[in-house]
């Protein structure tokens, strides 16, 4: 037996110490693009994520509404693959197919009209808002916009357009054709609206600009959507059926695959890798999972667009409880992000990592992307938002919604925690619950203004540059203490 030297550490063991802040260095200007697959070391990667997250390959996750939440905020979902092809294919295309427009005036909607028409309505033409405008035509006078967030099946949507939920024109701030798509940008971050109107002097609507058209400095109206740009997305998929589940995938339009494994440092692997390479040399494939850079470059070699990090530090796994595999997340992170740099100056490939599970806190995120992850993956995060396909439920002090492993009873996904047969033996996760958090947007939105927070202490504002200057110190279980708050809420007298 062979013991592996360094201790198997984990995100709460690390804080970042501050670096010089300069006096250009501030939120604004931090610019969280990462890479998304293999490239040439030096040029751009072919997909580019846009902020750095990805969605969890499960079914409490990734639904077509939360991929299409997070990749219009510039990451990347990807739908989970325990299920048929047919019903994976119709997730693909319920994403591809959704378009980031208005409802048009052959649809005639009308300040009358109810919002359960209207739902109908956008769900059938795959809409995200609807502009009221007083004729109901798509050019007339605008009154206010109804957006697709009001529809959640949670939410009660009775009554008429005008009287209920539509933010009337007045509380939206809308635009000239003249501005630039990065005013329009700033003005939806600063308003928290997905969408601005542009209008004309008179008030009548003359297009919709939405998040996702963000491109810097292009002018209007050559960016604005109307045309055919769709959001992307990813599909996880096995090692079992993918001969006949990829060509599927890829003719519904999926943008990237990544094969997902609990443990993915197997022949098996390997093989449907080089099979998808040889077959789909244009489709972006990832791999995964590992903790180690032996594995990473295993999976490297086999034709790996990405690799994906983590065994066993999933806030519903208990992996390591069954089999007594995995390694403590930032270890395996450190590790393999040195696996990567190395395969990059011996070959000129520059292969992403993403740090998969076990992100706590939102500075987890921060010191994973320090520690050499290009982009993270997480399911507890998303399972708490409403774009999120489990059940919201009433508790004692708000709600919680249910979030569930892929190696539980409930969900059985034998081809990811495959133990020699088509059934589960014993399980690898469990069952659970997490405390709602309310819509992606908006904490999403908390998520990434803490991120660049801890960039601009830490002088960074790309990616890259945090990872080559971040400092990092192990804490002790005292000043692993000292971190938190040592006055309970509760302590604090009421005040006049
Ligand atoms: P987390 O973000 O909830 O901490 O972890 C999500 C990750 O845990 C997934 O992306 C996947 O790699 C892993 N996972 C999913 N199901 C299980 C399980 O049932 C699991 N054990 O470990």
């Amino acid at each position: 037996v062979q013991i592996v030297e360094g201790v198997s550490r984990t995100f709460n063991e690390f804080l970042l110490l501050p670096n010089r802040t300069r006096r250009d260095c501030a939120p604004a200007a931090v610019d969280l693009r990462s890479p998304l697959l293999r490239h040439v070391a030096g040029e751009a990667s072919p997909i580019e994520l846009r902020t750095p997250f990805t969605s969890a390959i499960m079914q409490a996750v990734s639904s077509p509404e939360l991929a299409i939440a997070l990749a219009r905020n510039g990451g990347l979902g990807f739908l989970h693959h325990n299920r048929s092809i047919e019903d994976q294919v119709l997730d693909v295309r319920a994403v591809k197919n959704f378009k980031a427009g208005f409802v048009v005036s052959d649809t005639n909607v009308r300040p009358t009209d109810t919002l359960g028409h209207l739902r109908d309505l956008m769900q059938r033409t795959g809409h995200s808002t609807a502009a009221v405008t007083h004729d109901g035509s798509h050019s007339g006078r605008l009154l206010g916009l109804v957006t697709s967030r009001d529809f959640h099946p949670q939410r009660h949507d009775p009554g008429a357009l005008v009287s209920s939920r539509m933010v009337p024109i007045d509380k939206i701030p809308h635009a000239r054709e003249d501005i630039t798509l990065s005013q329009a940008n700033a003005r939806l971050w600063d308003e928290r609206l997905d969408c601005l109107p542009v209008l004309d002097e008179t008030g009548n609507l003359q297009h919709l600009v939405f998040r996702s058209d963000y491109t810097d400095n292009k002018r209007f109206p050559t960016q604005l959507v109307d045309d055919n740009k769709r959001l992307r997305v990813g599909a996880g998929v096995n090692t079992h059926d993918y001969r006949e589940r990829i060509p599927a995938l890829v003719n519904a339009g999926v943008d990237v695959l990544c094969f997902d494994s609990s443990d993915g440092f197997s022949d098996w692997q390997a093989e449907a890798l080089t099979w998808t390479k040889k077959h789909y040399p244009e489709i972006g494939v990832g791999g995964g999972n590992v903790v180690d850079s032996d594995a990473f470059t295993f999976l490297a070699e086999a034709g790996a667009d990405f690799v994906k990090v983590g065994v066993g530090g999933g806030s519903i796994c208990i992996t390591r409880d069954q089999k007594g595999i995995g390694r403590g997340q930032a270890s395996a992170v450190l590790d393999v992000a040195a696996a990567r740099d190395a395969y990059r100056d011996e070959t000129g490939q520059y292969v992403p990592i993403c740090s998969d599970g076990g992100l706590v806190h939102d500075y987890h995120m921060a010191l994973a992307l320090a520690m050499g992850a290009d982009f993270v993956m997480m399911g507890r995060y998303f399972a708490r938002f409403d774009q999120a396909p489990g059940a919201k439920l009433p508790t004692r002090d708000g709600f919680a919604k249910e979030y569930w492993g892929e190696g539980s009873n409930r969900a059985r996904n034998w081809q990811r925690y495959g133990q020699g047969g088509s059934q589960l033996i014993f399980e690898e996760g469990v069952d659970g619950y997490v405390p709602y958090a309310g819509d992606l947007h908006e904490g999403l939105a908390v998520t990434i203004a803490k991120i660049k927070a801890t960039m601009v202490s830490c002088g960074a504002t790309t990616l890259p540059e945090f990872q080559s200057t971040a400092r990092l110190v192990l804490v002790s279980e005292q000043s692993f203490q000292e971190s938190h708050a040592t006055v309970a809420a509760r302590d604090t007298p009421t005040l006049d």
